[in-house]
């Protein structure tokens, strides 16, 4: 069964918006579209959080209360989910609700005694601390706390700090990473399948290394930050970046992915309906999770590995 919880949370983004994305994928039909391809679904409909001190920056990470709220009532969700069986997919909401959906797994497969792999689809690396962030955004901090680094309510959630090492992460589509970032990125040694890398050795060469040691029984986690895709293709995102995933390549990725028979878990975040009133980035969105859910992978996704093999 997979659980749909949605996280109206842009605390951690640049711009407000993010807190729109539940109610626009459930508007484009993310039930149904799941539905329709075979899964069972439960909608648990939206989190809220207790009212909390809105807008305090504390030491250098913007809205860090809220934030953390969310994180916790994420946490909370995606752990039920978890303990009864369910695939979570979470609907965002800005990507430092990661923190909380992360962790839950985290501690779910120490439990459990499984591997887990977290496969973060995005522009950014997501990888910046108070120290190193431009912008104190914590939608852009993520990975770090996860790898713990920053305040400890944060790196803590799951009960026991780091909730991940560098080397279980594969990052994919990246062409944003700020300065200081960059130099944090290469002290972690952080598994990076950049944009650049896709341009010049092919999507398909990509993939097989982004899932090259993943063995059955793997908990596969894949955090979807839908600005991985081109703007063009996919404009609602608060922070776009050109030169991003076309529609194709993105899809193939997801079939890839559904192919292992590993996801366990699914973040869909930073869409911002605001930026994209047509609801088109809403409908891309839904359609690239039905292609990564799909329990028919072997009949629907041959076609986007023929594309694959002629676009090289
Ligand atoms: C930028 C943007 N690196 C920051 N990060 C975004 O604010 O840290 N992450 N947009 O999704
Ligand atoms: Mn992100
Ligand atoms: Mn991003
Ligand atoms: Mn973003």
């Amino acid at each position: 069964m997979i659980s749909l919880i949605g996280a109206p949370c842009d605390a951690g983004a640049n711009m407000a918006g993010a807190a729109l994305g539940p109610c626009a994928l459930r508007r484009a039909g993310v039930q149904q579209g799941l539905q329709k391809i075979g899964c069972k679904v439960i909608d648990r409909g939206d989190l809220k959080i207790p009212t909390s001190e809105p807008h305090v920056e504390v030491q250098g990470y913007r809205n860090f209360h809220e934030v953390l709220a969310w994180n916790r009532a994420v946490y909370a969700a995606v752990a039920d989910a978890l303990n009864v069986g369910d695939i979570p997919v979470l609907l965002g909401g800005d990507h430092s609700l990661a923190m909380g959906s992360i962790s839950a797994v985290a501690a779910n497969c120490q439990r459990q005694n499984k591997e887990l792999r977290v496969l973060w689809l995005d522009a950014h690396a997501d990888f910046n601390t108070a120290n190193t962030s431009i912008t104190g955004n914590m939608h852009g901090m993520p990975l770090t706390a996860l790898c713990g680094q920053g305040p400890s309510e944060l790196t803590e959630l799951a009960g026991f700090a780091p909730a991940l090492r560098a080397s279980q992460i594969r990052l994919l589509g990246v062409r944003s990473v700020d300065p200081e970032e960059r130099r944090a990125v290469r002290r972690a040694a952080l598994p990076m399948l950049t944009m650049r890398h896709i341009q010049g050795r092919g999507i398909i060469q990509a993939m097989n290394i982004a899932l090259s040691d993943i063995e059955p029984g793997t908990h596969l986690h894949v955090s979807f930050d839908v600005d991985c895709l081109d703007p063009l293709v996919l404009p609602g995102v608060s922070t776009p970046e050109d030169g991003g995933l076309q529609l194709d390549s993105l899809r193939y990725c997801m079939a890839r992915i559904a192919q292992t028979g590993c996801v366990g878990s699914v973040d869909l975040v930073e869409l911002n309906p605001a930026a994209d009133p047509t609801g088109s980035s809403a409908q891309r969105a839904v359609e690239l999770l039905t292609v990564l859910l799909n329990p028919h992978w072997e009949r629907h996704v041959q076609r986007s590995f023929d594309w694959a093999e002629h676009a090289g």
